[in-house]
């Protein structure tokens, strides 16, 4: 037991406590373990529903999986020594190699004693008289602890639509998020992929290479797919990188999408094509999502967003043989990166196979599965396989899962019922003492996602020791903060194109999900700026409170007690 540990409640002997309680092992969980662990000396328990750390690279092993940052900023910046030890081999990292480096983190840091795998959180509910959390799991164990932290990824709830008869599909089937472990063999099988979202467009064209009878595709919604341009790195890219990891870091940390780059052109605005063409023309062959930052006002200005999202239909029409096929292809429903923005390797080539071929189900919806297919308005296909690349419940599904409870047993569902509401993305007025790594109304998915880890997990790190260091019990945003916030949210969104487009950030990939825009857009950099200040002026907008008065039978109050010396 930990000198730290606030364990001997009252509550018998199978109960065991923490100072904090961690649900996730993903880049998040990991790192938090890490700072309040071994930086601040507390007791802490990871949850984790896999078998394995990783997170969202545990289970997307789909073929053709792949992180869509650049591998050099995909990846913790605070430990130097992970940094001269590790890697990359190609411009962007695979699946495997991801899951590799953090399995590397985990055993260079010693986390997995502190990760109970293999185990999920059924109920959290915070016990107003004890001012702690009880958190229990599908194991049947409850733990209790002071502060309940959430690393649950933003893409982790998988979504297949309700199509009438999925069960009955004799052959095999699975979602791209629950990818099998053993390898999947696609030889002379006819195949199925449903979606054309990032997943879909990166499974495709690794399916259509593998040798199946036939792939068929099921599309929806055409999407805008920019060349990934990916290649392996050598030496000297290497060593350039080490040489400027701390400018490449610098401007990550600092830029408006966590990313060391930013837009190289301020707007298209008043520009004839042929000069927007100039501009863009470089950044289509250096490919990934350099491209999307050419202009600094692709997302709010529609005029600049039509002449991009010009530019990416003629190059579709450029790559598709068929003049009709390539129609289908090219999106006119939304504007360019209102989605999530996908990178691809040979997507469009794939259509020119004669193994491949398309559905468009706003032609010939989906009507149900039936034992050997999909049968359409038109006819019945027969497959072997189908493969649902169908999205995720995004960015609130996992937290909605887990049955939070809060004060006076308020759910999380009751209190998003219209759609999230938090302070800063990182608190939720109700919920003292719970912190959501990468929530709601922070930037996260609109960013590189480990950059905006390690903002908030620095932050709560720091905000725990606060807490610890001034005997402060409880922290929880006011009822004001949270409004604010969730008022600015929208606003900002409402400046930009996003709200147009019929996307997951809106939440309208699920049905009956209140529609409204999830992540934060006012940019990271901002976004920093602004938590660094409320933590500075003393967690302006939260409530932070030194006892809890009515303890009742709970007995003593936790000895939380933070290292001295560091
Ligand atoms: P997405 O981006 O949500 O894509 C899901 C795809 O599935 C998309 O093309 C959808 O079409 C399609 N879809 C969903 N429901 C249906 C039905 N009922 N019929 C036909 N097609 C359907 O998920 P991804 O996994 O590709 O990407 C998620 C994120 O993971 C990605 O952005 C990265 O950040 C990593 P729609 O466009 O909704 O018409």
């Amino acid at each position: 037991m930990s000198e730290t540990s606030i364990r001997g409640s009252s509550e018998g002997p199978e109960q065991t406590d923490y100072d904090a309680v961690i649900v996730g092992a993903g880049f998040s969980g990991l790192y938090e373990l890490h700072r309040l662990r071994d930086e601040l000396g507390l007791s802490v328990k990871v949850i984790e529903k896999a078998s394995d750390v990783g997170g969202t690279w545990y289970w997307n092993r789909y073929p053709g999986a792949r992180c869509d940052s650049e591998s050099h900023v995909y990846c913790y910046s605070f430990n130097d020594e992970l940094l001269d030890e590790w890697d990359w081999s190609e411009r962007y990292p695979e699946q495997p190699e991801v899951l590799e480096y953090l399995r590397l983190a985990a055993d260079h840091l010693d986390l997995r004693r502190d990760i109970e795998f293999d185990t999920e959180v059924t109920t959290a509910e915070f016990d107003d008289s004890a001012g702690t959390w009880k958190i229990h799991t599908d194991d049947g164990e409850t733990v209790r602890s002071q502060f309940f932290i959430t690393a649950v990824g933003c893409l982790s709830k998988p979504f297949i639509p309700d199509f009438e008869g999925i069960e009955s599909f004799e052959g095999w089937w699975t979602h791209t998020g629950k990818w099998p472990h053993d390898p999947v063999d696609f030889e002379d099988k006819q195949v199925a992929v449903v979606g054309t979202g990032a997943t879909g467009i990166q499974i495709i064209p690794e399916i259509a290479t593998s040798n199946p009878a036939h792939l068929t595709v099921f599309q929806r919604t055409p999407n805008y797919a920019v060349p990934a341009r990916n290649r392996p790195l050598d030496e000297d890219d290497r060593a350039e990188i080490r040489d400027n990891y701390d400018e490449i870091f610098d401007l990550a940390h600092s830029s408006g999408f966590g990313h060391p780059f930013e837009a190289a052109y301020d707007t298209a605005e008043g520009l004839s094509m042929e000069e927007v063409e100039k501009r863009l023309e470089p950044r289509w062959e250096e490919g990934g999502f350099r491209f999307m930052l050419t202009f600094g006002d692709l997302v709010t200005s529609a005029e600049t967003n039509e002449k991009v999202s010009e530019f990416i239909r003629h190059k579709i029409r450029e790559t598709v043989d068929d003049p009709d096929l390539a129609e289908k292809l090219v999106p006119r429903d939304h504007y360019y990166a209102t989605k999530r923005p996908p990178l691809h390797t040979d997507y469009y080539r794939t259509y020119n196979r004669d193994d491949v071929s398309l559905v468009d189900v706003t032609e010939t919806p989906i009507e149900r599965i039936t034992p050997s297919g999909i049968r359409t308005s038109e006819t019945e296909h027969e497959f072997d396989m189908i493969v649902y690349a169908t999205g995720f419940d995004a960015m609130t599904g996992t937290l909605l899962q887990m049955d939070i409870q809060g004060r006076n047993g308020l759910t999380l569902e009751e209190k998003w019922e219209d759609g999230p509401k938090t302070y800063l993305g990182l608190g939720i007025h109700g919920f003292p003492n719970m912190f959501t790594i990468t929530g709601p109304q922070s930037p996260s998915v609109l960013t590189n996602m480990p950059v905006s880890i390690e903002h908030h997990v620095e932050w709560i790190s720091d905000a725990v020791e606060h807490l610890v260091r001034n005997d402060i019990r409880l922290i929880e945003p006011t009822k004001e903060a949270e409004e604010s916030w969730t008022v600015h949210n929208r606003q900002v969104a409402e400046q930009t194109l996003y709200p147009t487009a019929d996307s997951w950030y809106m939440n309208q990939n699920i049905p009956d999900k209140p529609t409204v825009f999830t992540p934060y857009i006012g940019g990271a950099d901002l976004y920093h700026d602004t938590i660094r200040e409320v933590a500075e002026k003393g967690y302006e907008g939260f409530e932070l409170t030194e006892s809890v008065t009515n303890l009742g039978q709970q007995g003593e109050q936790p000895r939380l007690r933070v290292m001295e010396g560091d």
